[in-house]
C-alpha cells in the first residue's frame, strides 16, 4: 500500500517545523525511522533522485522546480528517503564530486522535507594527504594524518567546518553517514589503512568537532559497513553507542550480463539475509536503527530484481529503509533504480505496492 497523503505528512513535517524552531535535541527522524521499523514496514530510498536521473538533469538544465525523478515517472511517488552526497564541500567547492551544485542540493533537501521525505547525506571525501579522492588508497597514513597530532590536523578541522557550515545551511534534520563502507579498503579510511583505533578516533573527532565544538544538532549518525564484512570482527570499528544512530549495510549484486545475474541471483539473496541476520543482531544489542543504506545491481540485468531479489532479501528483516544507488545522467549503463522505460519497472512498481513499501 502507498501512503503519499497530506495527513500522513503532517506529523513529519510538524516534527520538522519544531525541531527547526526550537533548535532541540531530539531529531524528528528517528521517530518515523523506528515507527518503520515496528510496524514491519520499509522506505524506499533513491540516491541523486531529484537532482537527475537516466538522461536527464535538474542540475545541468538548472531546474529549480526539482519535481523531476526517475522514481515518480514510473511510480506516481517520490522515494521517502532523498540520499545527496556531500563530497567535495571540504573543499569550498561550487559542485559536489558528481557535478551537483551544492546549493540546488540545499534546496533539493528542503524541498523533500517539505513533503514528507528524508534526507541522508554521505561523503564522499577528498584524500587529505594525498590530495587524491576517496578511493586513493595509496598511503596508509592518510586517517593518521588528520588524526590529533597528525600533519593534517589543522587542516582537516577546517574541512570538517565547510561540512558543519552546509549543515547547518540546511536547517532541516537529516541522516549523515560518513565514514562508510570501512570494512572495506576501497576508500582511505578502509580497514586494510588504518587500525581500528584510529577509525574510531576519526568518527569521534568528526562527532565531537559536529556535534560538540559547532553545535550542529540536526543530524542522525548512521555508520555503514560495506561489501561482505568478516562479521567475526567488524564491531571492531564501531565508535560507541553514543556516537551512532543507524548501524546500516552498504551491499550490492554483481552486475553483468543477464545469464549471470540469474545465475547469482540466489546466492546474492542468501548472502544479503546472512549479512542482514548480524546487522538484525547488533542493532537490537546496540538499540540502534537498522537500514540498508545502499544496494542494487547496476544496469538491472532482469526483470524481476525487486520482487525477486530484494523482496526475498529483505523478508521479516525490521530494515527501516534500503536506498538504492543512483541512475547517472551521463553514463547511461550506470544505474541502480528504476525509470520510465526501464526493464524492471513494472516490477517495481509491484514491489512497493505488495510489501507495503513506503513512498512519498
Ligand atoms: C560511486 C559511483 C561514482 C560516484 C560515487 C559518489 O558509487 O556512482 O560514479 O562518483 O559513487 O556518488
Amino acid at each position: 500500500m502507498l501512503i503519499g497523503n497530506f495527513l500522513r505528512d503532517i506529523p513529519l513535517m510538524l516534527c520538522a517545523a519544531t525541531f527547526i524552531l526550537s533548535g532541540c535535541a531530539q531529531n524528528p527522524i528517528e521517530k518515523v525511522l523506528k515507527s518503520a521499523m515496528s510496524e514491519g514496514r520499509c522506505m524506499y530510498g533513491h540516491q541523486d533522485d531529484l537532482m537527475y536521473g537516466h538522461c536527464w538533469s535538474a542540475v545541468k538544465d538548472g531546474d529549480q522546480a526539482l519535481e523531476r525523478s526517475d522514481v515518480k515517472g514510473v511510480c506516481g511517488h517520490y522515494p521517502m528517503v532523498l540520499g545527496l552526497d556531500l563530497g567535495g564541500i571540504e573543499t569550498g567547492a561550487q559542485c559536489n564530486l558528481d557535478g551537483n551544485d551544492f546549493s540546488l542540493m540545499r534546496e533539493a533537501a528542503r524541498k523533500h522535507v517539505a513533503r514528507g521525505g528524508i534526507v541522508t547525506l554521505s561523503w564522499h571525501l577528498r584524500n587529505p594527504l594525498t590530495g587524491g579522492d576517496s578511493w586513493d588508497v595509496s598511503s596508509n597514513k592518510a586517517v593518521e594524518s588528520v588524526l590529533p597530532g597528525g600533519c593534517r590536523h589543522q587542516e582537516f578541522n577546517g574541512w570538517l567546518d565547510l561540512l558543519c557550515d552546509y549543515l547547518q545551511s540546511l536547517d532541516i534534520p537529516v541522516i549523515f553517514r560518513p565514514w562508510h563502507e570501512h570494512t572495506g579498503s576501497w576508500f582511505w579510511w578502509g580497514a586494510g589503512l588504518c587500525t581500528p583505533e584510529q577509525y574510531n578516533q576519526l568518527w569521534t573527532m568528526t562527532y565531537d568537532h559536529v556535534v560538540k565544538e559547532r553545535g550542529v544538532k540536526n543530524v542522525l549518525w548512521a555508520i555503514s559497513p560495506g561489501g561482505y564484512p568478516n562479521f567475526e570482527n567488524w564491531m571492531e570499528r564501531y565508535p560507541g553507542d553514543e556516537y551512532v544512530d543507524i548501524i546500516g549495510l552498504d551491499q550490492y549484486q554483481q552486475g553483468g550480463p543477464e545469464e549471470e545475474y540469474e545465475a547469482n541471483k540466489e546466492a546474492f539473496v542468501t548472502c544479503l539475509r546472512s549479512c542482514l541476520a548480524e546487522l538484525q543482531e547488533q542493532c537490537e544489542r546496540h538499540g540502534k536503527i537498522m537500514a540498508l543504506t545502499e544496494t542494487g545491481v547496476e544496469s538491472i540485468p532482469g526483470d524481476d530484481w525487486w520482487t525477486g531479489v530484494l523482496a526475498p532479501a529483505l523478508k521479516g528483516f525490521p530494515v527501516a529503509y534500503v536506498l538504492t544507488w543512483r541512475n547517472s545522467d551521463e553514463r547511461p549503463l550506470h544505474y541502480f533504480g528504476t525509470w520510465p522505460g526501464e526493464r524492471s519497472a513494472d516490477d517495481f512498481r509491484k514491489w512497493i505496492e505488495s510489501d507495503n513499501i513506503m513512498m512519498l
